[in-house]
């Protein structure tokens, strides 16, 4: 097969392109020089969670009428139907990011439906009230803590809140027996209730491990996520996902959270709430760093945030996990690698080795993590 050129986006402003064989691919990347200066752009407030009072509207009230025209005996009951409250529905799409705007507005309450006039005039329907989440977004009743929807594709909707139909008017009830209803239906409340919102991104691979490893520097060099990177732990306070663009058409998503350390799950450091962002995912990727003299090694740090992965949730441990040693450009990660990726062989687990500021290896972690993701979706 031919090789195609596949350019990985991202990879930044002033750095050089180099053409890296990728077995019949060739991925051309581009390395950026690490930044490590405090970076200048303010994160926008990231919310994952929000609850929300939602009202749909009532229905309108049937009217009682009678016509009444001169020259036109006997006109009949001529009451018309009331109109249907507004519904409440969230819509997920890919244009949000995050649930601030709830955290904002807590209420969102639809319109009644106008009620029924004389001369059969049904009332006017109410509009809608749309909230508008991003995909990924998980709605439960606030009450009964019970699942009501997971929006987990762009354009996807749920009606939160039922508005209530229009009541009939008196007209609908004459019958030959009983000519004149002076009666009429009341509208049917619309639906109400407290939900609570959660996101949990969509992504294919979520990046894992202690602060200051590297996870936000790879994630920036192999896609057009931009989060900051510096040398100091916890650079990362917020998710960031990123579009890892391969082969003709094809594309994986990958997101960096902020580091774990050990006691995560006692409300350490950032403590576990991001873990959510990288539970649903198909792939993780463990990123360990080597480079600094006094660690214990890597299999060490490599259980410790299994560990910890372990407690938020068992399950974490059971998805693939794809184990990179980083910064190999570094003198000391150089001297220790290959004792350090031996261990893991010695275990029955392969290692992969790469740098983010040279690219050495970042094809072939590439490659696996494509690999994979093709793997987990054949469910095998
Ligand atoms: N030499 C070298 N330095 C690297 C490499 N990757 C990252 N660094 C540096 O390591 C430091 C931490 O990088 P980040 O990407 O911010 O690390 P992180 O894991 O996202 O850190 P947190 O967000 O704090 O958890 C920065 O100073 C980077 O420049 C690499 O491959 N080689
Ligand atoms: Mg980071």
């Amino acid at each position: 097969m031919r090789p195609t050129a596949v350019a990985l986006s991202g990879c930044r402003e002033r750095g050089t392109t180099t053409l890296i064989p990728f077995d019949n691919l060739s991925i051309s990347l581009s390395f950026q020089h690490i930044r490590t200066k405090k970076a200048q752009a303010i994160p926008m407030k990231f919310i994952d969670e929000a609850k929300i009072y939602v009202k749909a509207g009532d229905g309108g009230r049937g009217c009682v009428s009678f016509r009444r025209e001169k020259f036109v005996p006997h006109g009949g009951p001529d009451g018309g139907d009331g109109g249907h409250g507004g519904d409440v529905i969230v819509r997920a799409s890919l244009s949000r990011r995050t649930l601030l705007d709830l955290k904002y507005r807590q209420h969102h309450v639809a319109k009644h439906g106008s009620h029924g006039e004389g001369s059969k005039r049904t009332g006017k329907n109410s509009e809608d009230v749309e909230i508008v989440v991003p995909v990924g977004t998980i709605i439960r009743d606030a009450e009964t803590g019970k699942l009501l929807i997971d929006l987990a594709e762009d354009g996807a909707s749920f009606i939160v809140a039922k508005g209530g139909m229009g009541g009939r008017g008196n007209a609908r009830f004459a019958t030959a027996t009983r000519q004149t209803p002076r009666f009429a239906q009341p509208g049917i409340p619309g639906e109400e209730r407290w939900i609570t919102l959660e996101l949990k991104l969509l992504a294919d691979v979520g990046i894992v491990g202690f602060p200051n490893v590297g996870k936000s520097t790879l994630i920036s060099c192999v896609s057009a996520a931009r989060p900051k990177i510096a040398d100091y732990p916890f650079t990362t306070l917020v998710p960031h996902l990123g579009v890892v663009q391969y082969g003709e058409n094809e594309s994986f998503v990958i997101a960096d959270i902020p580091g774990l350390i050990e006691g995560a799950h006692a409300g350490m450091g950032m403590g576990m709430r991001f873990l959510r962002h990288v539970e649903r995912t198909a792939v993780l990727l463990h990123i360990i760093d080597i480079s600094n003299e006094s660690d214990g090694g890597a299999w060490q740090d490599y259980e410790r945030i299994n560990r910890e992965l372990g407690l938020f949730s068992p399950d974490m441990l059971n998805k693939p996990q794809i184990v990179a040693i980083g910064k190999i450009d570094l003198p000391t990660t150089r001297e220790k690698i290959k004792k350090e990726m031996d261990i893991f062989g010695q275990r029955g687990i392969k290692a992969f080795a790469f740098s983010a500021a040279t690219g050495e290896g970042v094809p072939q972690l590439l490659r696996e993590m494509i690999f994979r993701i093709s793997q987990k979706a054949a469910g095998t």
